[in-house]
C-alpha cells in the first residue's frame, strides 16, 4: 500500500516559524513533524508520497528520497488549495490499490493506523476515517454514523461533542471521480470532506476507527509547545552521548546529543532533550519539557523551561525563556527576557492570520522566527511575535507583534 501525505500548505497560522518554510519541517522534540507521521505510517506501506508546494525544494533537500529505507516521490500539488486538491495531485502515481492518507502537520500513533487499516478491510469499504471523540468540536469536521458506517461529514458545526475527523484515510482510486466533482467550499478550498459526503450521497460505503491515543493538530504555536511536551514525557529515553562535566546536574530522563557540552554548575531537570555540540552553561537552570537543538549555546545564569528553542540558536547570558518556541539562528541579547503569565492571570491570546485567539494558556511566552537578533535588555510581553529576519534593539519592550523582517529600536 502507498501512504500520501499532505504538505503543501502555507501554514500561515504558524508564522512567523513557516516565513521560509513548510510547516511540517518545523522541529518539535528536534525533529521535523512530517517525520513523525512518516515514521507512524511506515508498517503499513511500501511507499510515500509527499505532496509539495510552499517551499518545496527546502522540503525535498532536507527529507531526503527515502525515509526507513522505502522511497518518497515528491508531487507538485495541481492549481487549486485544498486537502482534496492535494490528493487529486497523487492520482497518476497512485494505480488499483487502495492508499493511506495523512495530513502531514498531524501528530498520531501506530495504532490508529492499525486500527484504521483494520476497519477498512473488515467492513469491505469503499472509504475510512480515523476519528476521535472531543465535547466541542467546534474547530472540527464532525463525523456521523450509523453502526460501523458514516452517515455525514459536518464542517465546523459548531460547540457540540461527537467524532471527530482527525485527517488520516484509505481510499480506493474511485476517489478521484468523486475528487473531480468536488466543487469550491466556502473558504475556496477543494476539501476532502466534501468529496466524502459526494461519496456517501453515491452510496458508497464509508467506514471509520475510533482511536483513543494522543493526536495533535499543529496548526497553532502553542500546538507545538503541546506536542513537544507529550513527546518528552511519553518518549524520550535517558542518553547522555556528549560531556556532562562534574559539578553539573541532570536529572533524568535528559538526551545530550553527540559533542554537546554541560558545563560545571547548570542543573538540568528532565524530560530534556538537547540535540548535537550545543553548549550547555556554564550555571544554568534548564526546567522540564525543553528541547534545545543542534549548534546552540545556553549560556551563563539562563533559566529556560517548558520551550522549543531550534538549531544554531543562544540565548547566551542573563535570560530567561518559559512557554517559548525560538527559530532558527537567531540570538537573544544578555538580560532579554520572555514574559509568559498575565497579572491579571488571564488566558494568553495570540494573533494568527490577523485576529486574536485565545490560547487557552495561562503560560505562553514569545513565538520568535528564523534569523532574529534581539538587542541586550528587551522585554517580551506574553504570546507576542517577532517575524523572522528583525533586528529588535536594546531596551526594547515588545509590547506588540514584530512583522518579518523588521528594524525596531527603542
Ligand atoms: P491546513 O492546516 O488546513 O492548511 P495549511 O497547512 O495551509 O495551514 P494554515 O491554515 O495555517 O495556512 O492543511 C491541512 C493539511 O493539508 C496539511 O497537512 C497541509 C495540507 N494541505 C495541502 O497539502 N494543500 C493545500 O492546499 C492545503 C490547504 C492543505
Amino acid at each position: 500500500m502507498k501512504a500520501v501525505v499532505l504538505a503543501a500548505g502555507k501554514g500561515e497560522r504558524l508564522r512567523p516559524l513557516t516565513d521560509d518554510r513548510p510547516k511540517v519541517m518545523l522541529k518539535v522534540a528536534n525533529r521535523a513533524i512530517i517525520e513523525y507521521v512518516l515514521e507512524n505510517l511506515d508498517p503499513f506501506v511500501d511507499e510515500f508520497i509527499v505532496v509539495v508546494r510552499y517551499e518545496k525544494e527546502k522540503l525535498m533537500a532536507t527529507l531526503g528520497d527515502e525515509f526507513n529505507g522505502k522511497p518518497i516521490t515528491y508531487v507538485e500539488q495541481l492549481p487549486g488549495d485544498g486537502t482534496a486538491k492535494a490528493i487529486e495531485s497523487a492520482g497518476k502515481l497512485i494505480g488499483d490499490e487502495e492508499f493511506i492518507v495523512a495530513n502531514g502537520d498531524i501528530y498520531f500513533e501506530i495504532d490508529g493506523v492499525k486500527e484504521l487499516v483494520s476497519a477498512f478491510r473488515r467492513e469491505r469499504a469503499d472509504a475510512a476515517l480515523l476519528v476521535k471523540e472531543f465535547d466541542d468540536l467546534s474547530h472540527f469536521g464532525k463525523i456521523e454514523v450509523k453502526e460501523n458506517l458514516v452517515t455525514a461529514v459536518k464542517e465546523k458545526p459548531g460547540r457540540v461533542s461527537g467524532y471527530a475527523n482527525l485527517g488520516v484515510y484509505i481510499f480506493k482510486p474511485d476517489v478521484f471521480h468523486f475528487i473531480k466533482k468536488t466543487p469550491l467550499s466556502k473558504r475556496g478550498e477543494y476539501e476532502i470532506t466534501d468529496t466524502l459526503n459526494l461519496m456517501l450521497d453515491a452510496g458508497r460505503r464509508v467506514t471509520y476507527a475510533v482511536y483513543s491515543g494522543y493526536w495533535n493538530d499543529v496548526g497553532r504555536p502553542w500546538n507545538m509547545l503541546e506536542l513537544n511536551e507529550y513527546l518528552l514525557k511519553n518518549k524520550l529515553k535517558h542518553s547522555i552521548r556528549g560531556i556532562v562535566e562534574e559539578g553539573a546536574t541532570v536529572v533524568p530522563p535528559v538526551e545530550i546529543g553527540e559533542g554537546t557540552v554541560v558545563r560545571s554548575g547548570t542543573y538540568i531537570i528532565g524530560p530534556v532533550k538537547i540535540g548535537r555540540n550545543s553548549r550547555i552553561g556554564p550555571n544554568c537552570f534548564i526546567r522540564p519539557y525543553t528541547s534545545i537543538g543542534d549548534n546552540c549555546h545556553i549560556g551563563n545564569a539562563v533559566e529556560v523551561k517548558n520551550s522549543i528553542i531550534m538549531d544554531n540558536s543562544n540565548a547566551p547570558h542573563l535570560n530567561y525563556v518559559g512557554d517559548s518556541i525560538i527559530g532558527e539562528n537567531t540570538n537573544l541579547g544578555a538580560g532579554t527576557i520572555t514574559a509568559n503569565l498575565r497579572h491579571d492571570k488571564g488566558t494568553i491570546k495570540v494573533e494568527i492570520k490577523g485576529k486574536l485567539e485565545d490560547s487557552g494558556r495561562r503560560k505562553l511566552g514569545a513565538i520568535i522566527g528564523h534569523n532574529v537578533k534581539v538587542g541586550i535588555n528587551v522585554s517580551i510581553y506574553p504570546g507576542r511575535k517577532i517575524g523572522s529576519n528583525s533586528f529588535v534593539g536594546p531596551g526594547v519592550i515588545v509590547d506588540r507583534n514584530v512583522p518579518s523582517g523588521s528594524l525596531v529600536v527603542a
